[in-house]
């Protein structure tokens, strides 16, 4: 083996190593956005077809998670009220967070625009609804930025034709802002 070889080999195992060890010690990303496109074709238990998409858009710090959400072209009429749900894609679950509601709701949530629009709000630890039986309680917040972070969560508009969700979309991202 030549030197110049050896020497190669050794710059290459030393930046692997610089490398790997990086992989370990960055921590991650204080404030990690995350993103959403909402669809009927990701609502459960029916895939549904509908003209209605969104997007959602959520930025997560220490005790809030800063979010927008907007549609447009829903069929199913007024809406209802939209949530951050926990559950995997294809799979129904309940409610982390209202995002927006006209029909109940924490105090303090934001009416939802309708029959389309943009709405802007805010998630602490007080508006974490649960879901309790999938083991996030109320108030649990750093669980529920867990899931999110995890992708195991998704946003949901529900209407009045389609109540149980007319568009919904995996919520995923979590890298640097
Ligand atoms: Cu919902």
């Amino acid at each position: 083996m030549s030197r110049l070889v050896v020497l190669g080999r050794i710059v290459l195992s030393v930046s692997l190593m610089l490398l790997a060890g990086s992989w370990v010690t960055v921590p991650a990303s204080p404030n990690p956005t995350v993103h959403a496109t909402l669809s009927g074709f990701e609502e459960t238990p029916m895939t549904l077809s509908t003209a209605g998409s969104g997007q959602f858009r959520a930025k997560i710090s220490d005790a809030t998670i800063e979010y927008e959400l907007s549609y447009s072209g829903l069929e199913g009429g007024d809406v209802l009220f939209a949530h951050i749900h926990l559950g995997l894609p294809a799979i129904t679950g309940g409610v982390i967070a209202f995002l927006c509601s006209n029909s109940g709701g924490p105090t303090g949530t934001p009416a939802c625009p309708t029959p389309s629009g943009t709405v802007t709000g805010t998630i602490t630890a007080d508006n974490i609804v649960g879901p309790t039986g999938q083991g996030i309680a109320p108030g649990e917040f750093a669980e529920a930025v867990r899931a999110i972070l995890a992708g195991a969560t998704y946003t949901n508009v529900h209407t009045i034709a389609r109540p149980g969700g007319e568009i919904r979309g995996k919520i995923s991202g979590g890298e640097d802002d």
